[in-house]
């Protein structure tokens, strides 16, 4: 998020999750498959493409982690800047170094069972120019896509942000990043962005409705990735809500389009400051979209990452105002009340209405019957292969999740 920002998500089995006596209670009660965080920090630096780890830039603190999943997270949306990622040209040579942080990072979230959202934070630009080069976009993805293929929990988020761009020009890279992905033989979900910011409330006035229903993937594994502030311009910039309702209204239209045209939907960021009209909101919105979630596949709170400071909607951890005035009022909201009347039925087996996310089913590029590197190999509910590609070993993650490495 720049001016606007949003959220990126990506599928959660509500089986894979760590913590394995906190976390029975919790994925029994899931409201929607993901809840996650945006780890910011990567594509810091914005105006200076090259930058210096360190300095103009940060990668995220492992640790921290441990203590959004603890919370019941299951979804990392990983920021990052495509000019660092292959510094040449669309279709150059990867930078080792920030390709190497980037796996790391990947591997570490997925290792404990969490989804992990690689997301170039690009605004569909590239060193500040609007991309055009579809093709070269197109092999942009299969090249990152190639390096991520066999690792069921990953989701691909084609673009932060498209904005002030031809329509035409946003759906054609949205289908080339798609392109892209299957050609590189990786089956995992995807989430397009759309113009306007990809903001919810605007879904059917920017246009966005009308042009990217018709993205097609081979797969059919799209999750429409859409932001949402609560602020008077939408802008999240400021740490006043409208109203104590203003999300749930935001969300309106592009639920009755997700609903309409059979497609799933998923908040890659959002955002209120620490007051009460903000909780309010919040935690409102939020129950619309655990209500709603045939449709809504989760939401992912903007932001954390080591340099956010005093910043309004900073949640990391332990210092961040959002960490102590935000999580602890929200939280429930994703899991429900204890009394078992509010969970929908259909929140007790997640999987079973997530055509997206099926962590087994879409990594299994192995052959002779053995589960790939990073695939799911077990785990309470877990009914796939169980024999791990040779030079992986399965691994108990917890009770609900075992994993080939
Ligand atoms: C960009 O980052 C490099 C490395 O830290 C630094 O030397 C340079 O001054 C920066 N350029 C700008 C315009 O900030
Ligand atoms: C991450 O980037 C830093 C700075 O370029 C580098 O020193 C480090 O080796 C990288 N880590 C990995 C795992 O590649
Ligand atoms: C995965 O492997 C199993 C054997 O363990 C096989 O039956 C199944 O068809 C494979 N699934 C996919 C999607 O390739
Ligand atoms: C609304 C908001 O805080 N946006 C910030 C999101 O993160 C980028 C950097 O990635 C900042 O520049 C924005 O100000």
């Amino acid at each position: 998020m720049l001016l606007k920002n949003l959220l990126a998500a990506a599928a959660m089995v509500a089986t894979a999750l760590a913590a394995p006596t906190e976390e029975k209670r919790q994925s029994s009660t899931r409201k929607m498959q993901w809840f996650g965080i945006n780890e910011s920090g990567a594509e810091f630096g914005e105006k200076n493409f090259t930058g210096v780890y360190g300095k103009e830039f940060i990668w995220y603190d492992l640790a921290t982690v441990d203590k959004f999943i603890a919370q019941g997270m299951n979804m990392f949306r990983l920021n990052f800047l495509m000019e660092r990622l292959t510094p040449n040209s669309l279709t150059g040579a990867f930078d080792p170094l920030y390709l190497g942080n980037l796996t790391q990072q990947v591997n570490y979230i997925t290792s404990k069972g969490a989804y992990a959202m690689i997301q170039p934070h690009n605004y569909g630009r590239f060193y500040g120019n609007v991309i055009t080069d579809t093709s070269g976009f197109k092999t942009w993805w299969q090249n990152v896509a190639a390096k991520f293929k066999d690792n069921s929990l990953v989701v691909f988020d084609i673009n932060n942000e498209f904005h002030d761009m031809d329509q035409q020009v946003v759906f054609d890279l949205n289908q080339a990043g798609i392109d892209g992905i299957r050609a590189a033989g990786a089956k995992q979900t995807i989430t397009p962005e759309g113009n306007s910011w990809t903001g919810a409330w605007s879904w059917i006035s920017s246009g966005n409705g009308a042009s990217l229903v018709s993205l097609k993937d081979p797969e059919n594994k799209l999750v429409y990735q859409m932001h949402q502030y609560l602020d008077t311009d939408g802008s999240g910039t400021h740490a006043e809500c409208v109203s104590a309702t203003i999300f749930s209204e935001r969300l309106q239209v592009a639920t009755k389009w997700l609903k309409d045209n059979g497609k799933k939907g998923v908040i890659g960021e959002f955002a209120g400051g620490v007051n009460s009209q903000c909780i309010a909101a919040l935690k409102d919105g939020l129950n619309y979209m655990g209500q709603n979630n045939d449709v809504w596949m989760g939401a992912i709170w903007w932001a954390a990452g080591p340099w956010w400071g005093d910043y309004i909607y900073n949640m990391e951890p332990e210092s961040g105002v959002a960490w102590t005035g935000i999580l602890p009022q929200i939280k429930g909201s994703f899991f429900g009340s204890s009394a078992p009347s509010s969970v929908p039925s259909s929140t007790a087996k997640p999987a079973a209405t997530s055509t997206s996310a099926k962590p087994a089913a879409t990594s299994n590029t192995s052959t002779g019957g053995s589960v790939a590197k990073w695939g799911q190999c077990g785990g309470i509910g877990y009914s796939g292969a169980t024999s791990c590609a040779s030079g992986s070993t399965c691994h108990k993650i917890n009770d609900y999740y075992s994993q080939c490495y």
